[in-house]
């Protein structure tokens, strides 16, 4: 079993439209509602490549239920999402149909007060406690009112538990939550820079690593990824660009690396997984769902290279 958090879920609303121009009214030709927060991604595509997962973070509201909805009917998926009184966040992505390029939207989510700040906590330690329990996943934004440090918080509690944890996070709470040695986390090329202040990704990808985390897995978007590990270090392109909606591509990525690593893959083939996946959630329309042809086309197909490591 495989624990994401999403302590700010979200219901992800997708707008589709023939074409987006500022200061325009739009007619939208197709509306999708799904279950949204990276965590949540990340669990949906878990259990779409057979992986039994248990989701946690906060919910609350009509959109928390409306949430929660979503989620009852996947038969791998088990809801320990913790209630919280304010209404869970929506997002919205907009894409424009003529030229794939897709607007999001995020809204900031429920404020959390300190009492259900705690009440998680105590569900949390019980769930990495779990027997059976392969992974830990800690990903997007935190909501208002939940402590700065509390990925660090969170993976201080894995790690003690001896559980394998990855972050997937921005800004402060990335700072801090590398500091707590996580055993993977997963950056984008800006929250690298903004980590390291170095815009040079095998560079960056160094020093976040001596900042703490045992390994580094770098999302370069359309070039692939880029690792370094205490086994060694990797890039792994995938063999051609895909057009298409990238909402969600990152948190694929994510359900690639955690999936290897719960099925003990060696390292290359997690990051051929993770990048074969994040392509193939381009092409699918909502983020969470990825176009199962096109991840089995190119998953054999990734270039996974060997790169050196040192400082
Ligand atoms: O990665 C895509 C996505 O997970 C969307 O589904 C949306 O819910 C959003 O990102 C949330 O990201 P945030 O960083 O605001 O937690």
């Amino acid at each position: 079993m495989i624990l994401t958090v999403t302590l700010n879920a979200a219901l992800d609303i997708t707008y589709r439209v023939p074409a987006l121009t500022p200061h325009a009214s739009h007619r939208v030709t197709e509306v999708t509602e799904r279950p949204g927060g990276k965590g949540l991604n990340v669990a949906r595509v878990l259990a779409a490549l057979g992986h039994d997962v248990t989701v946690t973070g906060f919910a609350g509201g009509d959109t928390g239920r409306t949430l929660r909805d979503h989620l009852a009917p996947e038969p791998r998926i088990t809801d320990a999402l913790a209630p919280v009184a304010g209404a869970t966040r929506r997002t919205l992505a907009v894409v424009d149909a003529a030229t794939g390029d897709t607007t999001q939207l995020n809204e900031p989510g429920p404020a959390v007060t300190p009492a259900e700040w705690t009440a998680f906590l105590g569900a949390y330690e019980e769930l990495v406690h779990r027997e059976g329990l392969a992974a830990v996943a800690l990903c997007g934004s935190l909501p208002p009112g939940v402590p700065v440090g509390a990925y660090a918080q969170l993976i201080r509690a894995a790690r003690a538990a001896r559980v394998p944890v990855l972050l997937d996070t921005s800004g402060e709470p990335l700072r801090r939550g590398v500091a707590a040695r996580p055993d993977i986390v997963k950056p984008n090329a800006d929250e690298l820079a903004e980590l390291t202040g170095s815009h040079e990704p095998a560079q960056a990808t160094r020093d976040a690593r001596r900042r703490g985390a045992h390994a580094v897995v770098a999302s370069l978007g359309a070039d692939g990824l880029l690792a370094v590990t205490a086994d060694g270090g990797w890039r792994a392109r995938p063999p051609k660009r895909v057009r298409g909606n990238p909402t969600g591509a990152g948190d694929s990525a994510v359900a690639g690396l955690l999936s290897g690593l719960a099925e003990r893959l060696p390292w290359p083939d997690r990051l051929a997984r993770a990048v074969a996946l994040s392509a193939a959630t381009v092409v699918a329309p909502v983020a969470g769902e990825f176009d199962p042809s096109t991840y089995s086309d190119l998953l054999p197909r990734v270039a996974v290279t060997g790169q050196v490591t040192a400082a």
